[in-house]
């Protein structure tokens, strides 16, 4: 029986990982145009000519010192874990960089292949790699990838079988001169005392990284044999400077690698810096992206109303059916009243969710989202907050769960969690149907503009929220800002399309779970006990509604808003399906329904629009909010924070609409 082969793939952020990894694998991982998208270790498995190999792609890291939490988890992978080849896949169009990284991963000994990917893109802008050369020189096998369109995946499981077959494993190390390499050489003899560490790094690398005042490394050797004799040493010295000269080293010797390998660069005006100067231009750059946002929110109304009407239409069609045909009565209301109008009113925003996340996975390929982050990167600063944040708050327009996964890449813990706590004001797709039903409703012609308003809201405020938190309970200095932009791409129809269904798939899924969970829940509720009248106030909804409804009275919702309120803490669409439920099967559509109701009005439709923005975030984010910060306290202050600011802020919008909409 052959051995199974496992391979991790590491390299600098946004070169290509992930896509290598689903082309090797068939996973459809999120690979987006950005720094920072893999922030959790992801396995796969791949069987080629009588090999099985297993498959890990790791986060991006600049460098082996690890400062966010998602380069900590790509280090100890590398280091703890041992696969049997790390595979660093390399940016082509980006060497020096991506190489730097690899003096390091060379000092580790274990067996190391290049993907040298991206290179159609260096060929594209005529500067071809010599890979074969480069692989000379740096004594590491290379091979060429282009990870979106799959070429070289066979060469490189070849190369990896065959590295992970070669054994001992060169040390092609960097020499860092002579101070350095005294100290090197001082620091490993006690250290190979200290059995525990020497059988598991390479004494070389444990120097080095003491040398260069890495935190991580000092705790692993204290406690230990050495530890005593390694601190006397590290005492008498200034890491930060040897740091530095160590750092110079490993550049001198890739920029003597370089000329020879490539045309030196001489790089003229691109056609991303044309387009840069554009989109983040001081003056023009939050002009043109509020314009985007507006945009985007106009076509996922205007473009997915055609393909609502018929999904609407149907779904009443079935529920009267269902309802009169279905014997006994009870079944058919079950199936009627509650599973067909329940998540048929969810469904019917399939089309709006396909839409919206098509766009924001545009954004995301081509490269524009890092600007967003740029260009907000002052006026962010300036309220305490780091323009890097500004990316999981953009990735929360499509679900908050990955998107506070996505502060992994937040080097301060402070700042991390500031980000955290703000993220679930950002307007996540679940949280669209609400406004498309009652902006619908109520808002006409508009509702694309009264979208649009929630939605800035909802970063408003974000930023204002995390300002708050910044001046009085998570007091501190905001951490510089360092992104590298990703250069513009074309978006590939595939990974767009695939964005666009893996998510769609996923609101189907949860239709038939959760919301469907929500509206029998909802059903049950309003059909007992026995006998009462259908969602009257005499059944069990009605009675739970009324209990609350004193508590939302003054933002002059029901107690059909509240039940359904309630259960939309299970995820949000469900406001949509309680509602659906609540207001039964009829000859008409929910959002007529809604429009002919006498207690709601366009001014309370707002005020409830804006309360399940803010309100709290779903079980799903609570969840993540908890694993991510550890700790039930913030948990529990995000659920009343939302609260009492949604409340507020329903209260007054609902108070102000009249003035700007007539009273309408
Ligand atoms: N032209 C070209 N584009 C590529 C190639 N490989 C990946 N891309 C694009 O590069 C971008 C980044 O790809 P990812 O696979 O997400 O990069 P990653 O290394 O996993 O990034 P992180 O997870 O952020 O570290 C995406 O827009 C890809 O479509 C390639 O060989 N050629
Ligand atoms: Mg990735």
């Amino acid at each position: 029986m052959t051995r199974e082969i496992r391979i991790a793939l590491t390299g600098n952020p946004n070169v290509g990982k992930t896509t290598l990894f689903n082309a090797l694998t068939g996973s459809r991982q999120h690979v987006g145009n950005w720094p920072g998208v893999t922030v959790e270790k992801k396995t796969g498995k791949v069987s080629r000519n009588g090999c099985e190999f297993e498959v890990v792609d790791l986060p991006g890291t600049y460098s082996l010192t690890a400062y966010s939490a998602d380069e900590v988890i790509a280090r100890d992978f590398i280091l703890d874990e041992k696969p049997d080849v790390v595979v660093q896949v390399v940016d082509a169009t980006n060497l020096e960089r991506n190489l730097y990284l690899t003096t390091q991963l060379a000092e580790l000994r274990t067996p190391l292949v290049i993907a040298l990917n991206m290179a159609d893109m260096a060929e594209a802008q005529g500067n071809p790699i010599d890979y074969r050369k480069l692989s000379g020189f740096l004594e590491i096998p290379i091979v060429r990838t282009v990870g979106t369109r799959g070429e070289g995946l066979q060469d490189l499981l070849d190369a990896a079988v065959k590295e992970a077959k070669t054994s001992p494993h060169h040390e092609h190390t960097i020499g860092y001169g002579n101070e350095a390499e005294e100290m090197i050489a001082k620091l490993t003899d006690p250290l190979s005392a200290d059995r525990t560490l020497s059988g598991k790094y390479p004494l070389r690398w444990l120097a080095v990284k003491l040398l260069e005042g890495d935190e991580n490394v000092l705790a692993k050797v204290r406690g230990g044999a050495a530890s005593a004799r390694v601190q006397s040493i590290l005492s008498s010295i200034n890491s930060d400077e040897y740091e530095a000269t160590m750092a110079d080293k490993r550049y001198e010797a890739i920029a003597a690698i370089l000329p020879q390998v490539h045309r030196t660069n001489t790089r003229g005006t691109t056609f991303s810096d044309m387009v840069d100067r554009v989109v983040t231009n001081r003056y023009l750059g939050i002009p043109i992206f509020l314009a985007l946002m507006w945009g985007a929110f106009e076509l996922t109304f205007t473009v997915a109303t055609p393909f609502m009407t018929v999904i609407d239409t149907l779904t009443v069609w079935l529920a009267e059916f269902a309802v009169a045909s279905i014997e006994p009565a009870w079944l058919g209301s079950l199936i009627g009243d509650g599973i067909i109008s329940g998540v048929g009113a969810v469904l019917i925003f399939l089309p709006n969710i396909l839409i919206l996340f098509l766009i924001l996975a545009l954004l995301e390929d081509s490269g524009y989202l890092a600007r967003a982050a740029f260009i907000m990167d002052r006026p962010l600063y300036a309220l305490g907050l780091p323009g890097k944040a500004f990316i999981p708050m953009l990735i929360g327009f499509g679900c908050n769960v990955p998107a506070i996964m996505a502060t992994r890449s937040i080097e301060s813990e402070k700042d991390r969690l500031i980000s955290i706590l703000v993220n679930p004001f950002m307007s996540c797709s679940a949280r669209l149907p609400v406004y498309v039903l009652f902006a619908g409703a109520f808002f006409g012609a508009h509702a694309g503009g009264v979208m649009f308003f929630l939605y800035v809201l909802g970063i408003a405020v974000a930023i204002a929220s995390a300002k708050l938190f910044r001046s009085t309970i998570l007091p501190g200095e905001v951490s510089p800002f360092v992104m590298e932009m990703p250069p513009y791409r074309l978006p590939t129809a595939m990974t767009s399309l695939m964005h666009m269904w893996s998510r769609g798939s996923m609101y189907l899924r949860k239709a038939g779970t959760i919301i469907l969970l929500g509206a029998m829940l909802v059903w049950a509720l309003a059909s007992f006990p026995y006998g009462v009248e259908y969602g009257s106030a005499e059944s069990f909804a009605g009675m739970l509604g009324h209990l609350v409804e004193p508590l939302v009275a003054p933002l002059g919702f029901d107690w059909k808003v509240a039940v359904a309120l309630i259960f939309g803490f299970l995820a949000k669409e469900v406001v949509v399906g309680s509602l659906g439920v609540l207001y039964g099967a009829g000859e008409e559509s929910l959002t007529d329904a809604l429009f002919a109701d006498p207690s709601l009005s366009a001014a309370t439709a707002l005020a409830l629009m804006v309360f399940v923005l803010l309100y709290m975030p779903c079980v799903a984010a609570l969840g993540v909010i908890k694993k991510e910060t550890g700790s039930w306290k913030w948990t529990g202050f995000a659920v009343a924070y939302g609260i009492v600011v949604a409340w507020v802020l329903a209260f007054v919008v609902g108070h102000l609409a009249p003035f700007f909409i007539g009273g309408a």
